[in-house]
């Protein structure tokens, strides 16, 4: 277990002398030591006492996150003691590194203190040389618990500055904590609407001592630009950021190589360091001999993610100290346009050499609470669900933390572009000296660590916070203008653009783009649907309206609320709890003020609600909340990508971008997850590979009963001649009662144009359908290997038909390769089968992915894939599976 660690936060330096204090070798300590746990490093206090088994239950379990929270109202200090030897102390440099502390701590060495750290998002550097000693050494790091000091510096704002700033505490459901925007900590931490509060401390990322006689280089950035006439040549510019914390003049030189191509051989430079011991090198190499594939997001393009091995080598004449650092890099241009547009607006798009394209994905929470707990295997797992959902732009959301370098290289590998949030979310922030000046040193850290990912698309200021200012005192509203754009324009703006000349950033997520430029930074309505991205939910409304959207320029937030299956919840709740009404053990993990209510009305608004009961029951209702929220996305996100047009009286529409709240969960509960606490897959994860494809048809009502067709073409090519097949089923029957073939032509990709339209009643009457309750629709259009449905009626109000659902065949259809199975599971049905859901018996153990899922079976048979790493025959899938339709809900 431990290696998996140590590789995950392995840190791609190559030092003169690098000397960690990762590992297991840690003690932590409460105030008033009654208790003493082993520890390691990386992780924190909550994982360090539950797996030392004083914490005697799961963190997760019951109402433990309320019941273990003196956790995090105790102080605890971490310590180990170490070697040194002489070689290492010998050295001109030597510094205790620290990549994350969380977060308010003191730090002693041999009992005297070299430091202190106030900022999860710090690289902390401390100099040790004068300390340290050859033979065993302590080190002591205090911690403070982040809920008694962010109160405490709540009330020290309030006492010094007289005003209050918004989003002190959140909703009492949340079971959180107050203060999250008082300290520098991943802001989720305290709770959220969808997770618990743990806020835990401890030593997070690989801490270490760094020694040296000359320098090293700590980051690099990149820039890759394209050769305008021939298209395959680039230059490749670099900074290399250089420490030389001696802070003499030193003469180094420098190798730059690609692959294996040198680029750069031993080249001299003579570098002053500032005061602050670092030095700059910039480079502007063209690549010549070597052909550059163009990195592209998944799906676009050529579909390329090739990705170079970049290493910058750093020598010194008078030395054999050497310093080396790696990155993977792609070579790509990433742009935002916005155009004006007529009356009113301005576009808002991604452009990625060259070539627009519609962003199709999800929001990203925090995995875990304890980020240790977080495994690569995990990361990459979900990861490839949202490769496999065809998402090519997944949001890294403001409120969690600035993610693990492996989840940025993974984004790379897999072609998903990030936009990336700084860690600031749903509330204002104090702008006191202090205060700034930490931001400063985290906004530094970050952007020098993420800027060379080829998938980072964009930089935005923080999640809602612009939307924030109007609220709060009136009186208050310049002071809170103030801070605003103090903290998020004059700092955090202000450094990213300095570091990163190739990406656009935007105050806060939503806002309206450069717009807010000429809003001096607060719009009066941060989600306009003329500029910039907006933010959408409804818990009220009918659902699978889609007139309800808003016709935005790029749909950053929106999504619906469902239930995680039984399997996920019985790993925290009793069978007992699992109930219909809901008990009050599921309704503690229900954080959304009024969530449980608005699932009901919602089901209520298309479903019978299910018999009151016990698991059974409350399986139901899991089943049908997740229909709701996977049709629900299905058919706001379909709107999004017909949108193409801009409206000519106002300026709307013409939406390029489709994100989803939320594609993970970090905890079993009801939430907007389309993947559940643990990586199982909820109905909407498998529909949003269906209406996130590159091409797909889109069938809906649009005013005066009118159904229509419409074909989104996300690919790039031309004039395709294709068939049309518009089918009416009778619910009661497998054969269509009508069958429309139309030949239809596209005349080129990357559009959205409507290709039919028709009368429903008309239809209807051609059918022989009495009304709508009768039938249903069905569109083809095999050309582009795409289909849909459409109802005419909510399910409750139709006449459905028991299906007799049967299980016909499980076929192995390959072996992948050793970890992935593929099978083939076939269903016959006797009428059509609405919304089949598919699962396996509790404790079943298979794990995997149904690629459909709360599909229908129109013409009696229906032949899904499913994809498991795990090592199962076909019977057991037999012999475990199960069914469910919409009649099946007692
Ligand atoms: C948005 C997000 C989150 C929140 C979600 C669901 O506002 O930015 O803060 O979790 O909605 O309410």
């Amino acid at each position: 277990m431990l290696g998996k660690f140590i590789l995950f936060y392995l840190i791609n330096y190559i030092f003169a002398d690098y000397l960690p204090l990762d590992g297991n070798q840690w003690t932590a300590i409460n105030q008033n030591k009654s208790i003493t746990t082993k520890a390691r490093v990386p992780g924190s206090i909550y994982s360090d006492l539950r797996n030392n088994g004083h914490l005697k239950e799961g963190l997760l379990v019951g109402y433990n996150d309320i019941n273990y929270r003196w956790v995090a109202r105790d102080n605890w200090t971490y310590e180990r003691s170490f070697d040194v030897d002489s070689k290492l102390l010998s050295k001109q440099v030597v510094n205790l590194v620290a990549h994350g502390l969380d977060t308010v701590s003191n730090i002693y060495i041999n009992n005297k203190k070299v430091g202190q750290s106030v900022n999860q998002f710090v690289r902390y550097k401390f100099d040790v040389k004068d300390v340290l000693k050859v033979g065993t050494n302590t080190i002591r790091v205090e911690f403070e618990s982040a809920l008694h000091y962010s109160s405490r510096i709540s009330k020290w704002h309030f006492d010094t500055y007289h005003y209050e700033i918004v989003g002190e505490c959140f909703a009492k459901e949340y079971h959180g904590e107050c203060h999250n925007h008082f300290i520098r900590k991943m802001p989720s931490s305290y709770s959220w609407d969808w997770g618990p509060a743990f806020p835990t401390v401890g030593i997070w990322k690989s801490i270490g001592i760094e020694a040296n006689d000359k320098a090293i280089i700590r980051d690099i950035t990149v820039v890759t630009t394209p050769d305008k006439t021939s298209g395959t040549q680039w230059t490749l510019s670099l900074k290399a950021f250089i420490e030389s914390d001696s802070r003499k003049k030193i003469d180094t030189k420098i190798s730059v190589s690609l692959d294996d191509h040198l680029l750069i051989t031993d080249q001299k430079h003579s570098l002053t360091p500032a005061s602050d011991g670092t030095v700059k090198v910039e480079f502007t190499i063209p690549i010549k001999d070597m052909t550059i594939i163009a990195w592209f997001p998944n799906g676009v393009a050529n579909n390329t993610q090739k990705l170079y091995n970049l290493k910058v080598s750093l020598g010194f004449d008078d030395s054999k100290e050497m310093s080396e650092q790696s990155k993977r890099i792609g070579f790509r241009t990433i742009e935002v346009i916005q155009k004006p547009v007529k009356p009113i607006g301005l576009t808002f798009y991604f452009q990625v050499n060259g070539i627009p394209f519609y962003a199709k994905g999800t929001n990203w929470i925090p995995a875990n609470n304890l980020q240790e707990d977080i495994t690569p295997e995990y990361l990459r797992e979900l990861m490839e669900s949202a490769h496999k959902a065809n998402m090519n732009m997944m949001r890294v959301w403001g409120g969690g933390v600035y993610e693990s370098d492996y989840l940025y290289q993974l984004a790379d590998e897999l072609g998903i572009m990030i936009w990336q949030d700084y860690m600031f979310a749903c509330s204002l922030y104090p702008s006191y000296p202090q205060f700034l000046e930490t931001v400063d040193q985290e906004v530094l850290t970050q952007v020098r660590r993420l800027q060379h990912h080829p998938s980072i698309a964009i930089w935005a200021g923080n999640n809602e916070n612009e939307v924030m200012v109007r609220l709060g005192k009136k009186e208050d509203f310049e002071r809170h203008k103030k801070d605003y754009i103090e903290l998020n324009i004059n700092h955090i703006r202000k450094i990213i653009l300095e570091e990163d000349t190739t990406r656009t950033f935007v105050g806060s997520s939503p806002s309206n783009g450069d717009e807010e430029i000429k809003e001096d930074w607060i719009s009066k309505h941060s989600s306009d649907e003329r500029y910039g991205d907006t933010h959408y939910y409804n818990y009220d409304r009918p659902l699978w309206d889609w007139k309800i959207y808003p016709s935005g320029k790029f749909a950053s937030e929106y999504g619906y609320i469902s239930y995680s299956s039984i399997e996920t919840f019985l790993t925290v709740l009793n069978e007992t709890d699992l109930t219909f009404p809901i008990s009050d053990a599921m309704e503690h993990r229900e954080h959304h003020p009024g969530g449980t209510k608005s699932i009901e009305k919602e089901i209520g608004y298309y479903f019978n609600h299910p018999s009151h009961g016990g698991i059974e029951r409350f399986n139901d209702l899991v089943y049908l909340s997740q229909v709701i929220q996977a049709m629900a996305m299905k058919i706001e996100t379909e709107f999004y990508r017909r949108n193409r047009q801009i409206d000519e009286k106002t300026g709307k529409g013409n939406t390029m971008g489709a994100l989803y709240w939320q594609i993970n969960d970090i905890w079993p509960a009801p939430t907007w997850a389309s993947i559940e606490f643990g990586g199982k897959w909820k109905i909407l994860q498998s529909y949003a590979i269906d209406f996130l494809k590159n091409n797909i048809v889109s069938v809906y009502e649009d005013n005066n009963q009118t159904l229509k067709i419409s074909l989104i073409r996300d690919d790039y090519g031309g004039k395709e001649v294709f068939d049309l097949s518009l089918k009416v089923y009778k619910w009661s029957s497998n054969k269509p009662v009508q069958e429309l073939i139309a030949k239809c032509q596209s005349n080129q990709g990357f559009s959205a144009e409507v290709l039919f339209s028709h009368s429903i009643p008309d239809l209807l009457t051609k059918s022989g359908c009495a009304d709508r309750s009768e039938c249903v629709v069905k569109v083809d259009i095999p050309h582009f290997q795409t289909s849909s449905f459409m109802l005419l009626n909510e399910p409750k109000n139709s006449k459905l038909v028991k299906p007799n659902i049967k299980l016909v065949s499980v076929k192995r259809k390959s072996h992948l390769d050793d970890k992935q199975q593929v099978f083939d599971i076939t269903l016959s049905s006797e009428a059509i089968a609405p919304f089949v859901g598919l699962d396996f018996k509790l404790k079943s153990g298979i794990k995997g992915n149904f690629i459909e899922n709360g599909f229908f079976i129109f013409d009696g048979m229906k032949t899904i894939t499913f994809e498991t790493k795990s090592n199962v025959t076909e019977k057991q899938i037999k012999d475990n599976l199960l069914f469910k339709t919409v009649t099946d809900v007692l």
